[in-house]
């Protein structure tokens, strides 16, 4: 399978984040993407490509115009407060809750980060935006060399995306590349798409950006919301809404579950995938399903993870994979190429 590889990541590299009261170093570090380059090199999975370049509008097939610009001028607007905020990294502190106006940009900074996110564990940083929009070249890059008439194509970037909404940064994400892989397969002729998100985390940004249609369905397995990240999406009953009532599967699990569990999740949400209809496949695939991930709570273990890709390959779609979480960093790069392995032996 060809592999976009996102040699900009490095350009974003958080220094700290907000966790239980004090600046803890970020778990979403650059190193994670270089174990997973560093395994599927060792193997020899296929080709390692950069991606091609796109013009910047087409992402507004997914984000907001105003969010994106925000984006593109943050870091110079944060040095030009104070220089010594080159040092430091942006992280948001204000937020509009319940009742409150989002529909007025206010001038203030602070503000513009508190509107444009829903989370202070997200710093932007000096190369945050270029980072993050060579992640977006490589999942349409894996998009088009699948519409192309490729089986599979995986983009590896960081950041990862599945937590950014139309108009929102958060949950380490900035851009939601899935969704974009996904759009652009609509976009060039695939009438129903399916993304199944098998991060640890519900990917509140995705589900919310394609919850009223009937063209995309979401299937998302992850940590019961009452107890895990990202809290306040991801329940059972939301199944979309409008057109797109019945296009959204999320299936969340209790702290704790092991793979049999997990399995047979995933078994579900692929029958409801293939009830759909859909003619491609998108993979939000994070491995913080781990034993030993550092902020998560299932079980998986290493062999797991080739089972998991010969499930997906079971579906028989061609399949666009995009990186997210996982953050055991000297277990990610197995636990992420073996799915991308398990999914070429099972065959297509
Ligand atoms: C990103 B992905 C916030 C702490 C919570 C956020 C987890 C984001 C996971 N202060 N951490 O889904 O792997
Ligand atoms: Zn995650």
């Amino acid at each position: 399978m060809i592999t976009f590889y996102n040699e900009r990541h490095g350009q974003h590299h958080g220094k700290a984040e907000m966790f239980r009261g004090e600046l803890v170093p970020c778990f979403e570090v650059p190193s994670r993407v270089e174990r997973v380059l560093a395994e599927l090199r060792g193997r020899r999975l296929g080709a390692i490509e950069a991606p091609q370049a796109f013009d910047e509008a087409v992402l507004e097939r997914v984000h907001a115009r105003p969010y994106l610009q925000f984006l593109r001028g943050a870091w110079e607007e944060w040095v030009a407060l104070n220089a010594g905020n080159a040092q430091r990294d942006a992280l948001p502190s204000v937020w509009p809750v319940r009742g409150h106006r989002s529909d007025v940009v206010p001038q203030n900074f602070a503000a513009r980060m508190g509107l444009f996110s829903y989370d202070a564990g997200t710093p932007l940083t000096a190369g945050t935006w270029d980072a993050a929009r060579e992640g977006a070249w490589c999942a349409l890059s894996a998009a088009g060399r699948v519409l192309g008439g490729a089986r599979a194509a995986f983009a590896l970037t960081r950041p990862p995306g599945h937590h950014a909404g139309h108009d929102f940064f958060g949950g380490y994400c900035f851009i939601n590349n899935a969704a974009l892989a996904a759009q652009a397969l609509r976009d060039g002729g695939v009438e129903r798409v399916a993304i199944v998100d098998i991060d640890y985390h519900h990917g509140n940004g995705t589900q919310t950006l394609y919850y009223d249609r009937a063209d995309m369905f979401y299937a998302s397995l992850h940590g019961d919301p009452l107890t895990e990240y990202p809290f306040f999406l991801g329940h059972a009953d939301e199944t979309g809404v409008g057109e797109g009532l019945g296009c959204n599967l999320n299936l969340p699990l209790p702290r704790g579950t092991g793979f049999p569990a997990w399995h047979g999740a995933l078994g579900q949400a692929l029958r409801a995938i293939a009830d759909h209809g859909a003619g491609a496949l998108v993979v939000s695939l994070g491995v913080d399903t781990f034993e030993g991930d550092p902020i998560s709570g299932f079980r998986l273990r290493q062999d797991d993870y080739l089972r998991i890709g010969e499930a997906l390959a079971s579906a028989g779609l061609p399949t666009v994979f995009v990186f997210e979480g996982g953050y055991a960093v000297s277990e990610v790069g197995i636990n992420t190429v073996n799915v991308l392995e398990g999914f070429e032996q099972r065959g297509g």
